[in-house]
């Protein structure tokens, strides 16, 4: 059984998955900022659910709490970098920059932070997995798309990286990246508007919370020699657009 960090674990992908592992006899070490979520779930799923409450786009808080926390569980096997989000589907030219500011700290400052912290302790037991959220919005422009994708698209191109400076260790690193899911607050917090959100999904047979936690614990279980580098998933519904030609 392993020990398996996940941030954004109060609800979403990481509550599925939080479920998932611990059904399996997993000891999920939850990460969000919400104490009231954490702790429901904390009640929900028992004892191999610890709950930490802890804003990681804060450097100097997430280094204490994760020093801490490093300290009382020496030995992480698996960390899943699941926090994220996308504000705003507007074009660059309209875009928000305080939006843009905190797509940038959650998605890539928040998760170099845990990264950081974590990865030694990998290497120095040679052993550990690194599992990071992308999107298919990192792989595929789309208007309105501008800062979300190209921080997804920053998630994956670290995953190659950082399996570049792992050569030679045990320590494993993929990307998953999920198209259109239904069953989280993504698009809700991103239109701002829940009855917007909810018409996306309309009449579409989207990806599930439970797809995702299912292909995040398939990569973390297959053998040690395995690593899955990068996964796209999306729902049979969607597809390509094509790219798009402005007339005059
Ligand atoms: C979520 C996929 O298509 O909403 O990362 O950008 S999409």
């Amino acid at each position: 059984m392993k020990t398996a960090v996940v941030t954004g674990a109060s609800s979403g992908f990481g509550a599925a998955l939080a479920r998932k592992l611990v059904s399996e006899g997993h000891t999920v070490l939850g990460l969000a900022r919400r104490q009231d979520k954490l702790d429901a779930l904390a009640t929900e799923l028992g004892e191999r659910f610890v709950p930490v409450s802890v804003d990681l786009t804060d450097r100097a808080r997430a280094e204490a709490v994760l020093a801490d926390l490093t300290a009382r569980y020496p030995h992480i096997d698996v960390l899943i970098n699941n926090a994220g989000l996308a504000l705003g589907v507007d074009k660059a030219q309209d875009a928000k920059m305080d939006q843009w500011d905190t797509m940038v700290a959650t998605n890539i400052s928040a998760l170099l932070h845990i990264t950081h912290a974590l990865l030694p302790g990998m290497v120095k037991q040679n052993k550990g997995h690194i599992i990071n959220l992308g999107s298919t919005a990192g792989e595929y422009a789309y208007a309105g798309g501008n800062v979300y994708g190209a921080t997804k698209a920053f998630v994956h191109h670290l995953g190659l990286n950082l399996r570049a400076d792992l050569s030679g260790t045990a320590v494993r690193v993929s990307t998953v990246a999920p198209g259109l899911c239904s069953g989280t607050d993504f698009s809700a917090v991103r239109l701002g508007d829940k009855d917007k959100a909810a018409a996306l999904y309309q009449n579409v047979d989207a990806l599930t919370p439970e797809d995702i936690a299912n292909t995040i614990t398939w990569i973390m279980n297959a053998p040690a020699h395995m690593n899955v580098n990068y996964i796209e998933l999306m729902p049979v519904a969607q597809s390509f657009a094509g790219l798009s030609v402005h007339r005059q």
